[in-house]
């Protein structure tokens, strides 16, 4: 720990993050292993790269992704000094609701590092480390704008009290439960070795049947996620980054639509995108 033995501040943490990524550059590989593996024996290749700057790898891009927004929205739930009124410092909120806030953003985070570090089989591709800085200002940055608001000593919890909160984490749990159904079904087809390539498919667990409607669930899940914590929350700001996310998401899931079409000659036509029926 180059930044001294204290090592109780958060800031700390971040500046280590920052140094490890720096770090993993030097590790990082350019080029697939299966394009590699794919020249025929004895070919002499010789191989053009674009630089795009220093590189980082998935694993690292994700957690860095992940570990920001975790860490940013747990300081504005204790309310450290110097972000609201010093009188609240490290107090809590008398709201049930934040407290539940709280625990499903934790938990939303928590799952994605845990999902990065033991279930994603990344290919060894990496990330122009512009493009990183970028996308975690959005999701640090985000993360901070949306505790800012909930955790708000003067934030009122939502019009309809309990049971609009309570619909809304049923909703956010099946979302999740669906979400990770999704992540473990995409990551068997790319792992069970076979080098022909194949579309997703609905398998016997319910959550994956939403693979009868749209091309990529794991969107979808996602979306009402984020949908549901907006419920919850009731939060303005908090619907913004869903409407954003959505947007986003859309562009993505539609191009990944139009690969399997082009592709798969009997890819389902009920599909659509990332909304059954509609987009
Ligand atoms: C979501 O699913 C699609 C395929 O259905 C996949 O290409 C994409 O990488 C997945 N998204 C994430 C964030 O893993
Ligand atoms: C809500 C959530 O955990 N999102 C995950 C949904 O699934 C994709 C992979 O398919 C993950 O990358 C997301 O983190």
């Amino acid at each position: 720990n180059i930044f001294g033995p204290s090592g109780c501040s958060v800031i700390c943490h971040w500046c280590n993050l920052w140094f490890d990524l720096t770090l993993d550059i030097e590790f990082m590989s350019t080029i697939d292993d299966e394009i590699l593996q794919s020249l025929p024996v004895g070919t002499t290749a010789t191989m053009y790269f674009r630089d795009l700057g220093p590189q980082l790898g998935w694993t690292m891009v994700f957690l860095a992704e992940c570990i920001g927004p975790l860490l940013t929205y747990l300081l504005f739930y204790f309310r450290v000094p110097y972000i609201y009124s010093h009188r609240y410092a490290f107090t809590s909120s008398p709201h049930p609701v934040v407290i539940l806030a709280c625990a499903c953003h934790t938990f939303h985070y928590m799952k994605r590092l845990i999902e990065t570090i033991f279930v994603h089989r990344f290919s060894h591709g990496t990330m122009p480390l512009r493009t990183i800085v970028r996308n975690c200002a959005y999701y640090w940055g985000f993360s901070a704008w949306l505790a800012y608001y909930i955790n708000h000593p003067l934030y009122t919890p939502p019009s309809y009290g309990e049971i609009q909160i309570n619909y809304a984490l049923v909703m956010f749990v099946i979302c999740e439960l669906g979400n990770f159904s999704i992540h473990l079904t995409l990551n068997n087809i790319r792992g069970d070795g076979s080098r022909a390539r194949r579309f997703p498919v609905p398998t016997k667990n319910p959550f994956t049947w939403l693979f009868f409607f749209v091309s990529c669930p794991n969107y979808t899940y996602e979306v009402g996620a984020w949908v549901s914590f907006s419920i919850m929350t009731q939060c303005l700001p908090v619907a913004l980054y869903t409407l954003l996310g959505f947007i986003q998401m859309s562009i993505w899931a539609k191009g990944k639509h139009r690969a399997y079409i082009r592709e798969f000659k009997d890819y389902p036509s009920l599909r659509m995108a990332i909304i059954p029926l509609i987009l």
